[in-house]
């Protein structure tokens, strides 16, 4: 088959040919990545994911009155919606079916069809017309949302904690980008996991099934196939190892090759051993959090919390 030759994506080699060299969080979610994660959300030691759903369940019918009765709902990442069902169900009782609308935008066209079919499972009053989803980066994705609904209030979901995918400072302008891309009057729900007891933080990303090592690995094999690296497809090439960073509130997800791995990207080589960061997962507490939404130009207006996680609806300052 002949495939033209694209280009490899700018933000990739950008990464991989940085100090450490890491690789951006978005080429973890193909379509493997993304069941990987699913997978990830069942691990018993991986706890994010069940307290974010917990607080959606109990607290879906205040969120529900929060959000703006037109709003466009808009969700950076769906995955596989099964929380997002739970706020369509809070807001389905809150209101007309025809008033509710959710957009969903992902970078895997995977995760949409399950989004779509997990919608239309579990929430069969939302019409077929309230649902749209957009296959993007979510910066893209939320430029065209609000291009083809000039006029529309949006309500950003953002959930899962992938704010910690970003480094302190980042988190904060990307949040900020996001919010000058959907408008002036846009809100957001926001989940933030805490921080932890190291061995605890550590198994999270450790877990004994070796799901997340799985998940880390094919994110790397990912960015080798569209970089067409020889070794994109080499088995039991990399080391994985998990380091709880305190001093910077991070986990860190790194891999090392067992034997040296030449032209990563042309003229960059990495040595065996040498360590390539893939991601960080950033860990917050209430006020980091309101630190982090005062740099992006918003206030904390009310936040839900377990021990170890939290949800917050997060307004424009004013
Ligand atoms: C979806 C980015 C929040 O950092 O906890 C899970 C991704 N990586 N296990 C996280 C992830 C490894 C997850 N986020």
């Amino acid at each position: 088959m002949c495939q033209p030759k694209l280009p490899p994506p700018s933000d990739l080699v950008a990464g991989l040919t940085s100090s450490p060299p890491t690789l951006p969080c978005r080429f973890l979610y193909d379509a493997k990545g993304s069941q990987l994660y699913s997978q990830i959300t069942d691990l018993p030691e991986y706890t994010p994911y069940r307290a974010e759903l917990g607080l959606l369940k109990e607290h879906g019918t205040k969120l529900a009155t929060l959000i703006p009765p037109h709003a466009l709902v808009v969700e950076l990442g769906c995955g596989d919606a099964t929380k997002t069902s739970h706020l369509i169900h809070s807001l389905l009782a809150s209101r007309e079916p025809g008033a509710v609308r959710f957009v969903g935008i992902d970078v895997s066209a995977e995760a949409l069809r399950q989004t779509d079919r997990t919608l239309r499972e579990r929430c069969p009053d939302l019409p077929a017309a309230g649902i749209q989803l957009v296959e993007a980066d979510y910066l893209t994705g939320l430029r065209a949302v609000r291009s083809a609904n000039p006029d529309a209030t949006l309500c950003l979901l953002w959930l899962g904690s992938s704010i910690g995918n970003f480094g302190e400072g980042e988190a904060s302008e990307f949040l900020a980008g996001l919010v000058a891309a959907a408008g002036g009057d846009t809100r957001v729900i926001l989940g933030a996991d805490g921080w932890k007891d190291r061995g605890v933080l550590h198994a999270a990303y450790c877990d004994a099934a070796g799901v997340t090592e799985r998940f880390i690995v094919n994110g790397v094999q990912h960015a080798l196939r569209l970089l067409r690296h020889p070794d994109a497809r080499a088995a039991d090439l990399w080391d994985y190892e998990v380091v709880v960073n305190e001093r910077r509130s991070q986990v860190e997800m790194w891999v090392s090759p067992k034997r040296r791995v030449s032209d990563i990207v042309p003229g960059v080589s990495l040595e065996a051993g040498e360590k390539l960061l893939v991601e960080i997962s950033r860990k917050f507490t209430p006020l980091s959090i309101a630190a982090l939404a005062d740099q992006a130009g918003l206030v904390v207006q009310e936040s839900w919390r377990t021990p170890g996680y939290s949800l917050q609806l997060l307004l424009p300052a004013v």
